[in-house]
């Protein structure tokens, strides 16, 4: 039985249905908006946009991967899980120095957050003393700090609050029924689980998911609908484009027209619409006119820099010459991108 007909059919029961229907964004509803005529879907897009943000506005992210490879985790995607013959050199955490000198860079070139991202299943206390210096240190440069570290223990939130982290990055990446498909050494409930702690910590939350893994389009729908149904939906909402890297069990999947992604970037806008839609991996393979298509239908927020963690990105004199093309600013404010935006 497909998993599409396992939700279903969990469905029949009243009191599932009732629940369902008692979301914010039931999933249905989210799949009503996917299946809009395109020109529709992005002039609905583009009116939430414009009530709440400039729509020539961008926010420039710069990532830096902090501990790279040897990852214990399964995700199907990922160059950095130790199982899968990628090539990447796994890569111990950075010092101090390091990272602050990429920090540096990163705000000369015109970045307004730093994010710093490890290839653990969670970190580990000692771990987090580092952390916590790195926080504080991209912190006085000025810049908003983001981590994505993996699962999170009780308490180590809060360390990261009292660092200043401004965003912790989490992300569902997928819908849950699809979700097994994908990663089995974590289950979605521990990343919700995660994703609470973050925001009882008071760290805003930076949670989205990947697209083009071979789900469906209902599945497509899950994923948006499970983002825009925490409550308060993430204050920014990374939309990833699957970078197919050999070696990982998803490479040599079809590739997702390039349109249903764009659907999924003005789909996250109508249902999150104060939230920052970041245009996350996969813009180098997108090429140039889908990207202006993802800006058109609510993406305001990219990750800038010639490297994601592991994988390109497009080089930087490139984004800046698309972003002039287009007639797009780079967002240079400090103020923080919370809801009251
Ligand atoms: N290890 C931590 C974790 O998994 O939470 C943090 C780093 S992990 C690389 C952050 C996110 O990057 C993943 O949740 C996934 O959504 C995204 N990602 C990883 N590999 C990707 C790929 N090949 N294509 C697109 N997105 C990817
Ligand atoms: C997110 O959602 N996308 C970024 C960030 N959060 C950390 C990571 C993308 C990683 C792409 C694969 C790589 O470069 O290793
Ligand atoms: Fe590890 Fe994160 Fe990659 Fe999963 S996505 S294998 S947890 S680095």
């Amino acid at each position: 039985m497909s998993s599409q007909a396992v939700s279903f059919l969990e469905l029949r029961t009243p009191a599932a249905a009732r629940a369902e229907a008692a979301k914010t964004w039931p999933v249905e509803k989210v799949l009503e908006l996917f299946n809009l005529p395109f020109n529709e879907l992005m002039y609905r897009a583009q009116q939430v946009h414009r009530q709440h943000f400039d729509p020539q506005e961008v926010e420039l992210a710069t990532l830096l991967s902090i501990k790279t490879g040897g990852c214990p985790e399964d995700c199907g995607y990922c160059p950095q899980a130790a199982r899968y013959d990628t090539g990447v050199q796994a890569q111990k955490l950075l010092e101090l120095e390091q990272v602050l000198a990429a920090a540096r860079a990163a705000k000369e070139h015109g970045a307004t957050r730093f994010c710093m991202g490890a290839a653990w299943r969670g970190p580990k206390d000692r771990d987090l003393d580092h952390v916590e210096a790195m926080v504080r240190g991209v912190k006085e440069l000025g810049l908003e700090a983001c981590a994505t570290l993996g699962m999170l223990e009780d308490g180590q939130a809060e360390r990261l609050a009292a660092a200043g982290l401004d965003y912790y990055n989490h992300n569902l990446d997928t819908a849950p029924e699809f979700y097994n498909n994908i990663i089995t050494t974590r289950d979605y409930e521990n990343r919700l689980d995660t994703l609470n702690k973050v925001r009882g910590a008071g760290i805003k939350v930076c949670c989205g998911g990947i697209v083009g893994m071979g789900e469906s389009r209902r599945q497509r729908a899950g994923l948006i609908a499970q983002v825009a149904n925490l409550d308060p939906y993430p204050e920014s909402v990374p939309i990833n484009h699957l970078v197919q890297v050999a070696g990982t069990p998803l490479h040599g999947l079809d590739p997702l027209d390039p349109l249903e992604f764009v659907r999924t970037i003005a789909v996250a806008r109508i249902t999150m619409p104060k939230a920052r839609v970041r245009l996350s991996a996969g813009r180098r393979e997108l090429g140039e006119a889908v990207q202006a298509m993802c800006f058109a239908a609510g993406a305001n927020s990219i990750f800038y820099g010639d490297k994601l963690l592991t994988t390109g990105n497009p080089d930087a004199e490139a984004d800046m010459a698309l972003l002039e093309k287009l007639g797009m600013r780079i967002k240079h404010t400090q103020v923080s991108a919370n809801m009251a935006e």
